[in-house]
């Protein structure tokens, strides 16, 4: 067992380095890259989809690189925006990793490019662990998914510089319990902003261009390369994270961070 978690270490330590890399580079380029995370369905293609269109409008070139088991479904509903749009195909792989990103980045997206938007694999998990170099992670969850999910995935909540809860449109009729959320969200990841989005009225889609394009120009700070190195410190057996200061040869039930009992946001990093 020791093994895989060093396997496993030893894998996110290497995706650390791509990324910081990747980072650099696209900084160099003058690219900020905006990484999407949601759980199949949440509807981050429909909200790219008005993303590319309105940084159109406003006259900042922007990409989107799609990632996807099998379908090339997503880069074709994107490409009708007019922008570049790249599909990655990852063959069953459950996340985007910082080298497939390199890959696909040489020499794609056209020079000029301001931002690039990544739509990850709809997926809580696996992508939640993986740094793509983004200056930006925004996670979502629409108002059907249940209003615990941030506390039952703390990992990708936790790690989010911006967190959209989607679909608001439906949210009565989904009997969605904003508050219950809004507690959820703050458990794993104090003071976190949380934007409010509908694909359908367009609802909350220019508050997320006008912060992504604070980053752009700087008046955000850039995300710090996190994720793996934060997982690595606190990955167990089991594939929870815990405290820092946590034991590592404990028995398993007990509360985890943002679990009953546990600290507000306990474990996780500082944005
Ligand atoms: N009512 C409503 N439906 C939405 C909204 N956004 C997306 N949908 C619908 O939700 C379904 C999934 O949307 P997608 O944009 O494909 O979701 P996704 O997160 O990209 O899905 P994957 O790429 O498969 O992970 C589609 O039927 C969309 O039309 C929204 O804001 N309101
Ligand atoms: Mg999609």
């Amino acid at each position: 067992m020791c093994r895989v978690v060093d396997v496993r270490q030893a894998v996110l330590a290497r995706n650390d380095g791509l990324a910081a890399g990747l980072r650099r580079e696209l900084d160099g380029r003058g690219i900020t890259a905006v990484n999407l995370l949601s759980s199949p369905g949440s509807g981050k293609t429909a909200l790219l989809e008005l993303l590319l269109a309105r940084a159109a409008g406003r006259g900042v070139p922007a990409a989107a690189l799609t990632a996807d088991l099998a379908t090339e479904n997503d880069a074709r509903r994107l490409a009708r925006s007019g922008a570049p749009v790249k599909q990655v195909l990852t063959g069953g792989l459950c996340h985007l990793e910082a080298a497939q990103m390199r890959g696909h980045l040489e020499g794609w997206p056209p020079e000029g490019t301001r931002v690039l938007f990544v739509e990850n694999v709809g997926n809580l998990v696996c992508p939640a662990a993986y740094d793509l170099g983004e200056a930006l992670r925004v996670v979502l969850m629409s108002v059907t998914e249940g209003e615990d999910k941030p506390v039952k995935y703390p990992t990708a909540f936790g790690l989010a510089n911006l967190v959209v809860l989607s679909k608001t449109d439906i949210g009565g009729a989904a009997g969605f319990d904003g508050d219950a959320f809004a507690e959820s969200v703050e458990r794993v990841n104090p003071g976190v902003e949380v934007l409010h989005t509908s694909a359908r009225t367009g609802q909350g889609v220019d508050a997320l261009l006008d912060r992504v394009l604070a980053v752009c120009e700087g008046s955000r700070p850039h995300r710090p390369p996190l994720a793996g190195r934060h997982l690595r410190e606190h990955r167990h057996e089991h594939g929870h994270e815990h405290p820092r200061d946590h034991p590592r040869d404990h028995e398993h039930p007990h509360a985890h961070p943002g679990g009953p009992g546990a600290l507000p946001g306990a474990g996780l990093p500082a944005r």
